[in-house]
């Protein structure tokens, strides 16, 4: 469809009110089934300029989503996305998530990448990306779709910045050459019983060709990945429902592990 201004504003309003009121939506495409994936980024695009002008916050990197077969299966699609990430989605590990500023929670265990280097082009390949890593660190992704019962189609999910709502990076940060980082293993528990297990391998078959994947993408649209910046490689499981009370740990092979607390 063509996106005209007034209803891309309006769009954007729609979501971002969404989400800062703890309220859940019906989808986007709902009320305009044509819109396409370009102008889903470009929404997405719009939501990231309204919150660094509106929240004082700053982009810190980017996120990748759907990159697993699991993912793609739960969700109903086939292709990966990517998103953003700023500074106000950064949670600690020693600080824990409060369940009411949040809408339906869920946390999927990934793989940080901390970039030594900008990282921009079109033919970007994995071994680029692992050149240009200074870090590795497990995390923890907190995502929280604005839409009702955590439905949508992809054109809906990029519009709404891919869930993205919170992220945990563990403590320990290794060299990318320090680990076989197509091959970590990974095992979630909530409460102290495994929900999850899952493998990098899962993770479009290496999370660096993940992110090789979504540095072209960027590429293509003149943008692209900066020094200092972090990466969400993509879940390397399915995600899990959380509740207050709940702590959540993930523990990677070679990595060591994450967890996070929700009140
Ligand atoms: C979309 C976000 C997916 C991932 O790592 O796959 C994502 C969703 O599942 O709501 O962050
Ligand atoms: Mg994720």
């Amino acid at each position: 469809m063509i996106l005209l201004t007034n209803q891309e504003s309006a769009i954007i309003d729609y979501l971002y009110t969404a989400e800062r009121d703890v309220r859940e939506v019906v989808k986007v495409t709902d009320d305009y089934p044509e819109l396409t994936i370009g102008e889903a980024y470009q929404l997405q695009e719009g939501l990231l300029n309204r919150k660094l002008s509106e929240n004082g916050t700053k982009q810190v990197g980017v996120k990748l989503g759907l990159t697993s077969k699991a993912k793609q299966e739960m969700m109903g699609v086939n292709e990966a996305i990517y998103g953003y990430l700023h500074d106000d989605m950064l949670a600690f590990e020693w600080e824990p998530i409060t369940f009411s500023e949040l809408i339906h929670p869920k946390v999927e265990p990934e793989i940080a990448f901390l970039l030594a280097e900008d990282l921009q082009g079109e033919n970007i390949t994995e071994e680029d990306v692992v050149k240009a890593t200074k870090y590795v660190a497990p995390a923890l992704e907190i995502i929280d779709s604005r839409y009702k019962d955590f439905r949508f189609t992809l054109v809906d999910v990029i519009a709404d910045n891919c869930s993205s709502a919170k992220f945990v990076v563990g403590s320990k940060w290794v060299s990318p050459n320090a680990v076989d980082l197509g091959n970590i293993g990974m095992v979630m528990s909530k409460n102290g019983a495994v929900e999850q297990t899952g493998s990098s391998a899962a993770v479009l078959g290496h999370p660096a060709k993940a992110i090789a994947w979504a540095v072209n993408e960027l590429g293509a649209l003149g943008k692209g990945l900066k020094k200092g910046d972090i990466v969400l490689s993509g879940a390397m499981s399915e995600a899990i429902s959380f509740k207050p009370g709940d702590s959540v740990i993930a523990d990677f092979d070679g990595l060591g592990s994450v967890s996070m607390y929700c009140k």
